[in-house]
């Protein structure tokens, strides 16, 4: 027995598999659950030193630069365009209804005021502003939820793991000292859930970078524990690629939809949490300077609707400017889509994967007795669906409430479309009964 309870210890460590025991969520943190699924949509923001050099938040390591190089990097950030409302009006009036702000990349840069190391945004810039602060008072102002991405990885402390990334930094490895790293993170995590008022998530990232050493252990369950104690309504997420552990409240998947794995980070097996997935509107997650190659808005909204037809939600990326402005390009597109989402809006928050399992067309939402047929690319003039155990009573086209005629025996129902005009998205309603 003994050996058993021995052997199942160890497995639970393996790769930081640790989590919180005997985790029971708060009634709070149920009603959070659902507020955030019924959100369905949400801006990532990347947003760190990392900005000024034009190359994605992982430059640091991917050019091997020297810590003590690149810590210089924060004697010149002075973003004079950031503008907390500007920012967070843009993201309300494109639909969406919280973000999620990397508080701390893997470069190690705290973007807000913080007591456990002089390396952040208040003491080590010119700038000298908290703009977590400042995002977080407008997200509370503008009822937008407000979600704090907090990388696990380090690539400038001395004391942070040393994991497969980060190891050309120049650190020297005689400095490396989980102990007080973790106290860090600890400290730190104290001060984003009490300094920043109802913090909606914490969107943990990096647990991958150990994953050539097995035994290492990130002691997510004491995490855990520290968040849901200073906040029980605090979602935790952590992008970890496998199936969600213990304590974790919403399971994250990475530019890909649940189910998908084209990028090869998806491969986890889906849960009965609630569901979220993240993509960049262009290439990168941090400001990338050469990359203009911006996803159609039509994409997007297939995107964020091919989300909710699985049941989750999209985060969608943005990489703010040096300067604290959005790109240009980024703002176009947030427009296009709270326009979309005014019009549509209806058939995609607070809505649950539909009846339909999404196909190669497009896939189906539903809301009791709604269900709402989202068409990317018709095949045909008439589309059958497997419906067994509904009836439809009605249906119809959801832009101008024309009525779609269709035929339906036990197996399901033939809607007679007609042309499908060419678009993001044709959401045909229907009403339905349980058989
Ligand atoms: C991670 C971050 O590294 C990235 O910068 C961004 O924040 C994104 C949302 O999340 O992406 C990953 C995750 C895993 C690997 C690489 C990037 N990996 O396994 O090498």
């Amino acid at each position: 027995m003994k050996r058993i309870t021995t052997l199942l210890a160890a497995l639970c460590c393996l790769g930081g598999l640790s989590a919180q025991t005997g985790y029971r969520p708060a009634p709070e943190n149920l009603a959070a659950r659902q507020q955030f699924a019924d959100g369905r949509f949400g801006i990532f923001l990347h947003w760190g030193l990392y900005a000024m050099l034009g190359q994605g938040e992982w430059h640091m390591t991917n050019a091997n630069l020297h810590y003590r190089e690149y810590e210089k990097l924060a004697a010149g950030f002075y973003p004079a365009r950031f503008d907390a409302r500007e920012w967070v009006t843009a993201f309300r009036e494109a639909g969406a209804r919280y973000i999620c702000f990397t508080t701390r990349h893997h470069e190690g840069f705290s973007m807000f005021r913080t007591a456990q190391s002089p390396y952040n945004i208040v003491e080590a810039t010119p700038f000298a502003r908290d703009v977590v602060k400042e995002l977080a008072d407008e997200c509370h102002r503008q009822g937008i939820r407000l979600h704090f991405y907090y990388s696990l990885i380090d690539w400038w402390r001395e004391d942070a793991p040393r994991g497969r990334t980060g190891l050309g930094t120049g650190r020297p490895a005689e400095k490396e000292d989980a102990d007080a790293y973790f106290d860090f993170m600890k400290a730190q995590l104290t001060e984003l859930l009490t300094q920043y008022g109802e913090v909606g998530a914490i969107w943990f990232d990096g647990v991958w970078d150990q994953d050539r050493n097995p035994s290492f252990d990130w002691r997510l369950g004491e995490l855990y524990a520290l968040i849901h104690k200073l906040q029980p309504a605090c979602l935790v997420i952590n992008n970890h690629h496998l199936a969600p552990f213990e304590g974790e409240d919403a399971q994250a998947f990475e530019r890909d939809l649940p189910g998908e794995n084209t990028a090869g980070l998806s491969g986890q097996e889906i849960s009965r949490l609630p569901l979220e997935t993240c993509e960049t509107m262009n290439g990168m997650w941090g400001y990338r300077i050469a990359d203009q190659n911006y996803k159609s808005t039509e994409r997007l909204v297939r995107y964020l609707v091919g989300a909710a037809g699985r049941g989750a939600n999209l985060l969608l990326n943005i990489g703010p400017q040096p300067d604290g402005a959005l790109p240009a390009a980024a703002l176009e597109r947030l427009a296009a889509v709270g326009e979309w989402l005014r019009a549509n809006g209806e058939t995609v928050y607070g809505t649950e994967a539909g009846p339909v399992e999404p196909r190669p067309w497009g896939v189906t939402t539903r809301r009791s007795d709604r269900v709402w047929v989202h068409i990317f690319n018709c095949p045909d003039k008439e589309l059958f669906l497997p419906l067994e155990g509904l009836r439809v009573k009605q249906a119809v086209r959801f832009a101008d409430r024309s009525k779609v005629s269709f035929a339906q025996d036990d197996a399901g129902v033939l809607l007679r479309l007609g042309e499908v005009p060419a678009g993001a998205d044709t959401i045909v309603e229907l009403t339905v009964a349980e058989r």
